[in-house]
C-alpha cells in the first residue's frame, strides 16, 4: 500500500565505513567529509558529531539541494532548497516547542561552514519505529485507500468524500518505516505494538494532531494549505518524548497554494509543481533515472521554495542566511 509523502517515506539506509574516523573537538569540525555518516536518505544526510562525552550524543542533520519527483532524484540540484527546508524546520521547532520538546540544539554552533544554513545540530534520540502521518485532507495514498475501502489506517471515514476534500477533523494515520520501498499504512494498535507502549503511542498521536492543527491554522493565515504531514519522534535519555527529523517542510508535508484550491482532483504542489509540469511534457516515463531539469524550471522552482519559506515564516529568506552565516 502506498502511503502519503511517498517521496520521503523511504527509510534511510544505515551507513558503514571501512575505517573508524577519529573524532576530536567535534563542535568545530571544518568539513562534512571528516564526520562519520550514520544515515542517508535520497536528499539528506545524518552525521555523528560526538559520542558519549556527556552531551548524550549530537548529530548533524544536513539537507542537500537535491530534489526528487515521482520517487526519483534528479541530477540537477535546486540551489538553496536545503537551506529553505532547514530554515523551515528551525522556524517550526521554535514555534512548536510549547507543544512538544524537540531535538534541535543549534543552527550555528557546531555546523561546518560548508553546511551553514542547511544543517542543524540535534540531540541523539532513540527513534520510535513508526512514521506519524497526520492528514487534514484526503489525497495521495489516503485517497486511494479511502476509495478502495472507505477507511485510512483503520479509520472509517464518512462516505461521499471527494479527492482533496478537507476531512471533518485531522486523522492520525501511522505507517511503518519500510527497509525498502514504500512504507505501509498501519492502524493505531499495530503502531502501539511496534512501539511497545500503547500509552506512549496515544501521546504521540495526540501531539501529532496538535502539531498539525497548529501548523495548518498558521499556514492557512498565510495563504497555504497544509494537506498532510509526517513526523518522527524519539525518546531522550530521560525517556521524554521528543520530536526529531525535519518538521513541516515541503519534503515531509504536502503544501498547496490556497488560491485555486478545489475539491474533485489532485492539487498542485506548492514547491514541486513546475518540475512536475515540465516532466509531464518532457517524455520522461517517470521511472528512474530522473532527467536533468532545464535551467528555467530550476530557477522557477527555487523561487517557489523561497516563497514558501517567506510566506510560511513571515521572515525574509536573507535573514535565515544571515542568522546562520550562510552568506
Ligand atoms: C535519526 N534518521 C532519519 C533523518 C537522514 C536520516 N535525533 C535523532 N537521533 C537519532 N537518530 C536520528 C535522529 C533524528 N532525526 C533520524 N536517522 C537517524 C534521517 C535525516 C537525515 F539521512
Amino acid at each position: 500500500m502506498r502511503s502519503v509523502l511517498s517521496r520521503t517515506l523511504e527509510t534511510p539506509k544505515i551507513a558503514t565505513r571501512a575505517l573508524p574516523v577519529p573524532l576530536v573537538a567535534s563542535p568545530h569540525v571544518t568539513s562534512l567529509a571528516d564526520l562519520p555518516l550514520i544515515a542517508s536518505g535520497k536528499v539528506r544526510e545524518m552525521y555523528s558529531l560526538s559520542g558519549g562525552n556527556g552531551d548524550g550524543g549530537l548529530l548533524l542533520m544536513v539537507a542537500s539541494d537535491r530534489i526528487s519527483t515521482y520517487d526519483a532524484v534528479h541530477p540537477t540540484p535546486i540551489p538553496d532548497k536545503g537551506r529553505v527546508l532547514t530554515g523551515l524546520s528551525f522556524f517550526w521547532f521554535e514555534k512548536t516547542a510549547r507543544i512538544v520538546a524537540n531535538h534541535l540544539v543549534s543552527a550555528t554552533d557546531g555546523v561546518p561552514a560548508e553546511a551553514r544554513g542547511r544543517a542543524l545540530v540535534v540531540r541523539r534520540l532513540k527513534m520510535l519505529p513508526v512514521e506519524c502521518v497526520v492528514r487534514g485532507y484526503i489525497t495521495g495514498s489516503g485517497w486511494k485507500d479511502y476509495q478502495a475501502t472507505g477507511a485510512v489506517s483503520g479509520i472509517e471515514l464518512t462516505t461521499g468524500l471527494q479527492e482533496s476534500q478537507q476531512l471533518p477533523e485531522p486523522i492520525f494515520t501511522p505507517s511503518t518505516k519500510a527497509e525498502e520501498g514504500h512504507d505501509e499504512a498501519i492502524d493505531f494498535d499495530r503502531a502501539a505494538a511496534l512501539v511497545g507502549d500503547a500509552e506512549l503511542m496515544g501521546r504521540v498521536r495526540d501531539v501529532s494532531i496538535e502539531l498539525y492543527s497548529y501548523a495548518a491554522a498558521h499556514a492557512r493565515l498565510h495563504g497555504v494549505i497544509l494537506a498532510d504531514t509526517k513526523f518522527e519522534f524519539g525518546l531522550d535519555e530521560n525517556r521524554q518524548l521528543v520530536i526529531g527529523d525535519e518538521v513541516l517542510t515541503p519534503d515531509s508535508s504536502r503544501y498547496w497554494p490556497a488560491d485555486g484550491y478545489e475539491v474533485g482532483h489532485g492539487q498542485p504542489s506548492f514547491d514541486k509543481q513546475y518540475v512536475r509540469d515540465w516532466a509531464a511534457g518532457s517524455g520522461w516515463d517517470k521511472l528512474p533515472p530522473a532527467p536533468p531539469i532545464p535551467e528555467d524550471v530550476v530557477a522557477g522552482t527555487r523561487e517557489r521554495y523561497i516563497e514558501a519559506y517567506e510566506r510560511i515564516t513571515g521572515r525574509k529568506f536573507s535573514e535565515w542566511l544571515a542568522l546562520t552565516g550562510a552568506e
